[in-house]
């Protein structure tokens, strides 16, 4: 028997968490959490494990596919990889001649696996690189840039030390990070507080010390008069405040008609509760965080949501702080040098991006632009035509709302190419389908992670594929051999990450040892004394002098949000521990567990609609209806229902998914056009539907 061990990188979410992979004879027998990594506590979470079935799923695209029938027909003839990579360049070129290399865009999952991809974009000529995230983090991203000049990544959460943590629509428990779902549990353990502010009573609220169910759509009021509190009792860090704070003026008026009293009739929670939370949250400070959000894309004000969050973690004097949100050191804060990049090969397209990011908006970060804006270019060819679509790990059918109207403009598309390791709609619905490896048959780039200390870290390839799929590098060489375009060429994994380590006194043998390299042996102290924010006055800015430039309030006014008419309810939703996204619903061992989702709906309006739980009900908006089981709890608001996202597949392909549960993002009609003219992201639960027994 031959045996052997690798260290990766979970692909089973974004989270990527490191791991050590056991294979015998060529499959993989054990996927443990990376033993060097103390957080992990040797563990990976349920789907984590299930990487294994990932590989066994027989029905997952093979080898690569061209289309055969009409679009979505599913139809497909098999081709061989040089096939494929020579028709994909072949109508890329083509495409690139009629209309300008600025006629392809590309979508991806971000994330830091990107590098060569971009580059290879760059490369082409066009300016049109796109992420998900208008599908998920975008408000907290520009919400932390207006306050502090620096992404939302510039900080970590030091849950660990952590002496209060306040979860906000972020279900911690169940939306995992293996390593923060450790610290947070050792945290509790040494006796720290955790409060969860939420719609239903989630995981994370039922192991909380407090939990806050509030009316959905009114977090803002809360936070408002949670600042309110801080303010008129002057609760805030003095210290932090007076060094770094500018705008404190501002806000104690702006904040005035928002008491406890207030915010009560808003959001059902009582101004009592408030004061005690705020007064506990006060006494752990500045050891807390105020997580700002993850799926922050939920309503049109959630850009103000995730401010109002930030600031509380920045009048409780919160950043830069042991158990608070200390900030990263990338290679370069402690004097080493980063990868080499490949996005440094060619000079930047010069075209301006078509979904009017970074120009026609200039109040949002063009690098990874906005994808559902991406989409009315490419329909009204403004401000020119966009006729080629790269999806890569991306699967905007299912990830964005209102799927028929986004089918309706990709009519203006050409070419459709989808890069994936499993079905998913929007591969169903390309031109062709070019089969990725399974992480674990696959190498990556090596990564640079910030952190206390950064490193340097590696996704080795575990076991060779079980079918004909390709490694991200592998897919990207082909193409740019194709397009003439030679320094993305690699022969072998080794050779692209000798290319990236370049002049970084870090060999590939080097991760060896542990599969990680970290380049420093402490973290540096930073003497926060002298510390300066990236904002035009190096103060954390609650009066944005850039926001205000660009016409958007910095403290914006509460709206009350609608009701739902009888009989109706805000479609929330959320993600479970046993699955991923909508991607895994069909994977053996996860749909084993949990084939389907049901629906959320409070024991009041239930009882009124005559519907107990594990009834089938019917859920209708416009016209358009599924059917599910309902779970009637008491533990969501009532003017609520929710469901796990990543449901009510219907593709024939997927015989195990196949119509199993509801599908939330197919009740999001117009959904394209509703969302956060401040943050850039879509506004997901700004959506009623009716429900009644089927
Ligand atoms: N298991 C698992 N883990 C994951 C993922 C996965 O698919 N599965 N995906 C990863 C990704 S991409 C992301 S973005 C993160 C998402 O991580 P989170 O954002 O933490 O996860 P969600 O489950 O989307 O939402 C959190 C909570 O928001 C609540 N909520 C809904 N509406 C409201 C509201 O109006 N107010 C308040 N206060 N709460 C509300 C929901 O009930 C839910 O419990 O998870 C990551 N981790
Ligand atoms: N209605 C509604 N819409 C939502 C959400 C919601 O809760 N409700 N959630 C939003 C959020 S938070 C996000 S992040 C987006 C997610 O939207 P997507 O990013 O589209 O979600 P995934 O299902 O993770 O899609 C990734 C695709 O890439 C493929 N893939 C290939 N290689 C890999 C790999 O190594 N790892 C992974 N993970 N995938 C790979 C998968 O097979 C899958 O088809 O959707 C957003 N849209
Ligand atoms: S949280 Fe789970 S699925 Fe996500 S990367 Fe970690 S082990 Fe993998
Ligand atoms: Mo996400």
């Amino acid at each position: 028997m031959t045996t052997r061990s690798s260290y990766s990188i979970c692909g089973m979410c974004t989270v990527r968490c490191p791991i050590q992979v056991e294979s015998e004879n060529g499959k993989v027998a054990f996927i443990r959490g990376n033993p060097h990594v103390p957080a992990m506590k040797g563990a990976v979470c349920p789907r984590g494990a299930a990487g294994i079935a990932l590989i066994n799923d027989n029905e997952r695209p093979q080898t690569p596919l061209i289309r055969d029938g009409a679009r979505g027909e599913g139809k497909w003839r098999k081709a061989t990889w040089d096939e494929a990579l020579d028709y994909v360049a072949e109508r890329l070129q083509s495409i690139k001649e009629q209309y300008g290399a600025r006629a392809l865009t590309f979508s991806d999952r971000g994330g830091p696996f990107r590098d060569m991809h971009r580059a290879f974009l760059k490369g082409f000529g066009t300016p049109n690189y796109c992420n998900h995230d208008a599908s998920c983090a975008r408000n907290v991203q520009h919400s932390a840039i207006s306050l502090t000049g620096m992404g939302r990544k510039a900080v970590s959460y030091d849950f660990k030390n952590a002496r209060h943590v306040v979860l906000q629509f972020r279900n911690i428990f169940e939306a995992v990070n293996v390593q923060e779902v450790n610290n947070l549990m050792d945290a509790m353990e040494a006796g720290g507080k955790l409060t969860v502010i939420d719609v239903r009573a989630n995981i994370s609220a039922q192991k909380a010390t407090r939990y806050l169910q509030i009316r959905p759509g009114t977090d803002y009021a809360f936070n408002l008069a949670v600042i309110n509190e801080i303010l008129t009792k002057r609760l805030y860090h003095r210290d932090f405040v007076s060094q770094h704070v500018s705008g404190l003026k501002a806000l104690e008026q702006f904040v005035e008609p928002y008491t406890p009293e207030w915010a009560e009739a808003e959001t059902g929670i009582s101004a009592d509760q408030l004061r005690q939370f705020v007064q506990e949250l006060a006494a752990a400070a500045p050891a807390i965080i105020w997580h700002p959000g993850w799926m922050a894309a939920r309503y049109t004000d959630s850009f103000y949501i995730c401010r109002s969050i930030y600031i509380i973690n920045g009048l409780m004097g919160a950043y830069g702080t042991k158990g608070g949100l200390p900030f990263v050191n990338k290679p370069g804060d402690v004097g080493r040098k980063g990868l080499k990049s490949f996005m440094d090969l060619y000079p930047k397209p010069e075209e301006k991006r078509a979904d009017g990011v970074g120009w026609k908006y200039p109040q949002f970060e063009a690098g990874p632009g906005l994808l559902h804006l991406m989409f009315e270019a490419i329909e009204k060819a403004d401000p020119y035509p966009v006729k080629a679509y790269i999806a890569y790990r991306h699967d905007p059918l299912m990830g964005f709302p209102d799927q028929d109207r986004i089918k309706e403009m990709w009519q203006q598309l050409e070419f459709i190419v989808s890069v994936t390791f499993s079905w998913s709609d929007t591969a169903w619905n390309s031109d062709v389908v070019l089969p990725l490896s399974p992480y674990l048959e696959r190498e990556s780039l090596i990564i640079a992670k910030a952190g206390a200390k950064p490193q340097f870290t590696v996704r080795q390839r575990a076991v060779e594929p079980r079918y004909d799929t390709k490694a991200d590098w592998e897919i990207i060489s082909g193409l740019a051999k194709r397009l003439d375009l030679p320094e993305l060429v690699f022969e072998s994994a080794e050779d692209v990450w000798n290319f990236q380590l370049d002049g970084t006194d870090v060999s590939i043998t080097d991760f060896d040892a542990k599969g990680f390299v970290p380049l420093a042996d402490t973290a540096p102290e930073r003497d926060m004394a002298a510390f300066k924010f990236k904002t035009p006055s190096g103060k954390f800015e609650i009066v944005s002098s850039k926001l205000e430039e660009w016409g958007l309030p910095s403290l914006k006014p509460y709206e009350s949000p609608q009701k739902p008419p009888k009989g109706s309810f805000r479609l929330t939703f959320g993600r479970c521990a046993l699955h991923t996204q909508g991607h895994t619903v069909n994977n053996p061992a996860l749909f084993e567990q949990m084939p389907e989702n049901t629906l959320w709906i409070n024991s009041v309006p239930a009882s009124e609609l005559g519907i107990q739980d594990g009834d089938i009900v019917k859920v209708t908006q416009e016209g358009y209806a599924e059917t599910v089981k309902a779970k009637v709890t008491d533990f969501i608001h009532p003017e609520a229902i929710f469901v796990i996202h990543g449901f009510g597949h219907r593709l024939p392909v997927e015989s195990r998914a196949y119509g199993k549960g509801l599908a939330d993002n197919m009740f999001m009609k117009g959904g394209l056009k509703i969302w956060d003219k401040a943050g850039g992201a879509i506004a997901y639960q700004e959506h009623f539907v009716k429900v009644e027994k089927a």
